[in-house]
């Protein structure tokens, strides 16, 4: 996928690939920092968008040591971070960061969780947003997959690219439900026309760690909905450079309404399936 080049100038003459190796500096940084920093016995310091939705005191100083990175590096730069204030900047680039994607597996030990370090040009908003350069830390296994635009992906810098699978009932999905129980009954909703169609599925917990694992060919095809901008922003510009088609519903861009990846044929039959059920919740299922 090379060859896409940034949409603008980049400012004071930064490249992708810096801003590429300084995604993935932050990312292995916080990773250890969290790494080091795990108790054996996990607690919930608060709950957000609903009482099933943590945050812990790693996820805060996770962020808190990106911010700061971040600040010493590229003063100039906005910051968008999951658990803390927007930052404005004068740069015209915003790093979006997720400092624990996959918290709830980081609370129970359960494999699967990430820090998800993003650098975009434009409006800090899926759809809008041209993401220039990212990195996911796996932080149990120390997997770390990064990409800048134009320059293709890797994983531990080997180059990576998207599976081939040979049809959709072949296709091994990952998918991801949300902290709110009504949306979680409509996922399940979708998720029955899914299943019947498909190898099978994979709820695996990181958004971040799940793009990435579509983009090295672990998985076949990735779709949820209610994303947040940190959630997939680094794990988006991973995927795309290793030749996904990553698309919402109805021809609209990717976004919080909704996520789908894969290799364009696979994704194509999938979204008709999506859009059948109504999944993003803008129509009305014409399935299920
Ligand atoms: C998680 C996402 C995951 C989704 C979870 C949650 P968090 O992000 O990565 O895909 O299914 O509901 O949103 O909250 O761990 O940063």
């Amino acid at each position: 996928m090379g060859g896409v080049s940034s949409p603008a100038p980049l400012p004071d003459g930064v490249t992708v690939t810096a801003l590429r190796d300084l995604a993935v500096r932050l990312a292995t940084a916080a990773g250890a920092l969290v790494r080091e920093g795990r108790p054996d016995r996990v607690v919930v310091a608060d709950t957000k968008s609903s009482d099933v939705d943590p945050v812990t005191v790693m996820d805060r100083a996770s962020e808190e040591l990106l911010r700061a990175m971040i600040a010493a590096e590229r003063p100039d730069d906005a910051i968008m971070g999951e658990e803390g204030d927007d930052l404005a900047g004068t740069s015209g680039l915003t790093w979006v960061l997720d400092p624990i994607d996959g918290t709830v597996n980081y609370l129970y030990g359960v494999a699967s969780w990430a820090v998800s370090v993003a650098v975009v040009a434009g409006p800090p908003e899926p759809g809008a947003w041209t993401v220039l350069a990212g990195c996911v830390h796996s932080v149990g296994d120390g997997r770390t997959w990064s990409a800048g635009l134009g320059e293709g992906a890797t994983r531990d810098g080997e180059p990576i690219h998207v599976g081939s699978a040979a049809s959709l009932s072949t296709s091994l999905v990952g998918t991801g439900f949300g902290y709110d129980a009504d949306r979680r009954a409509d996922q399940g909703r979708v998720l029955a026309q899914v299943l019947p169609r498909i190898r099978d599925i994979r709820r695996l917990g990181s958004a971040a760690i799940d793009l990435c694992l579509l983009a090295d060919g672990s998985l076949d095809l990735y779709y949820e909905r209610g994303l947040n901008p940190w959630d997939m922003a680094a794990g988006m510009v991973v995927a795309t450079e290793a030749g996904a088609a990553v698309t919402g519903l109805r021809g609209a861009r990717a976004s919080r309404t909704m996520t789908v990846a894969g290799t364009p044929e696979r994704v194509a039959e999938l979204v008709e399936i999506l859009e059948a059920a109504d999944a993003d919740g803008v129509g009305t299922p014409r399935i299920g």
